[in-house]
């Protein structure tokens, strides 16, 4: 008999809540398992490239890793419940939301969890028995707070600053209010059916803002329809009816995009400007590695701006959004590119992605074939 997938994720974890969520939804029999600091640290790596989270182990014993590939691949293999909107704006603004949840999300994610105090304790307990389960608790508490001292670091990398923590904070409750009043009329962002959206959006909204004792008192427990939605989505429940029916997106999710068209697309083009100008400085050739992060650009977040390594990465997740665009017909393109006008947008088409991306674990390369992907 084929064994289930296995899961490894942390519930700490930004991405395994995206994972987690939609294998439930699928009803996907898998198990989960917390990787230890040896997987972590050794098989893992071997296996898929990266020391990464979360990881899935297929009953054939291939390792997968990242959400996005992974959730492309089970949706082949498992179509229904579909969770790509049949109608072409509402497939595009799901493959949006996810680019975006994925990635523009990280600073506030990261701020809300490693600038309170408060919050290290859940970490260092959880964290500390999933790296090493058998070690007594003292050697757990410094493996724990080793690990948080590498993900504290990163902060100022991703733009959270002395200066900046008060733009951040302000943008959070702007969009979770948005979020909120949205969640008070539908049990989706698209309806009455989760889509690839739904799932991207649960990463930092579960583990992150959700579960850390101070955003969850003070960001989430003053949104209940929101944390209602988190919860729904999380716990993979069944949809509760359809998609909006004539490829409507509701209007409570204008000023979301408004933000995403704002705020996350110059901050993909920015990317893709540092990613050219790497490209032609270091003459790079079809199939050569592109590093994990360039230099820093200023991306915009609400009226302000915070600088952030620029990853190469959040282009390929926007490459893909494209390539499924090119693969619609004639009409819903057109239908598409109507939407993007209504906020100013030109065709995506037109869009300027750079040189073409493939992933590589965490990080990419040029693509060896410069033809979109499929
Ligand atoms: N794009 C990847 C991101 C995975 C990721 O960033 N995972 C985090 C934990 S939630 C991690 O392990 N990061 C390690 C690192 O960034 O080096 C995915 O969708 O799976």
């Amino acid at each position: 008999m084929k064994s289930d997938y296995t899961l490894y994720g942390w519930e700490l974890s930004y991405f395994s809540g995206k994972l987690r969520g939609y294998l439930r939804y699928k009803g996907i029999a898998y198990s989960e398992k917390s990787p230890t600091a040896r997987l972590l640290l050794k098989r893992i790596p071997r296996e898929t490239g990266a020391s990464v989270l979360p990881v899935l182990k297929t009953p054939e014993g291939a390792w997968l890793q990242d959400t996005t590939a992974i959730i492309e691949q089970l949706e082949r293999e498992n179509p229904q419940p579909s969770i790509t909107p049949t109608r072409p704006r509402q497939r595009i603004a799901a493959q949006l939301i996810e680019a975006w949840a994925d990635e523009y999300w990280i600073p506030p994610a990261m701020h809300y969890r490693w600038s309170f105090p408060e919050n290290y304790a859940l970490f260092e307990q959880e964290a500390g028995k999933n790296l090493l389960p058998w070690a007594p608790k003292f050697l757990r508490k410094r493996a724990a707070k080793k690990s948080a001292g590498y993900l504290r670091g990163f902060l100022p990398h991703i733009g959270v600053t002395a200066d900046t923590i008060k733009f951040i904070e302000q943008w959070t409750t702007q969009v979770l209010d948005i979020l909120e009043t949205h969640f008070t009329e539908y049990d989706y962002l698209l309806g009455g059916r989760p889509s690839v959206g739904d799932f991207g959006l649960i990463g930092p909204l579960h583990a992150h803002l959700n579960r850390d004792p101070y955003p969850k008192r003070e960001l989430m427990d003053k949104r209940p329809n929101l944390q209602a939605w988190i919860n729904r989505v999380h716990n993979g429940d069944a949809a509760s009816g359809e998609w909006l029916k004539n490829d409507q997106i509701a209007e409570t999710l204008t000023p979301l995009f408004e933000k995403i068209f704002a705020e996350f697309l110059p901050m993909i083009h920015g990317i893709v400007q540092k990613t050219e100008q790497h490209t032609a400085a270091k003459s790079l050739k079809p199939g050569d590695k592109m590093p994990r992060s360039l230099p820093p650009l200023d991306v915009p977040m609400g009226n302000n701006n915070i600088s952030r390594a620029a990853m190469p990465y959040s282009v390929w997740m926007m490459q893909r959004v494209k390539a499924r665009y090119s693969r619609l017909n004639k009409n819903q393109r057109a239908s598409v590119n109507h939407w993007l006008s209504d906020y100013g947008q030109p065709p995506m088409s037109e869009w300027n992605l750079g040189p073409l991306l493939a992933r590589r674990a965490l990080a990419t390369q040029l693509a060896r074939k410069q033809v979109l992907a499929k």
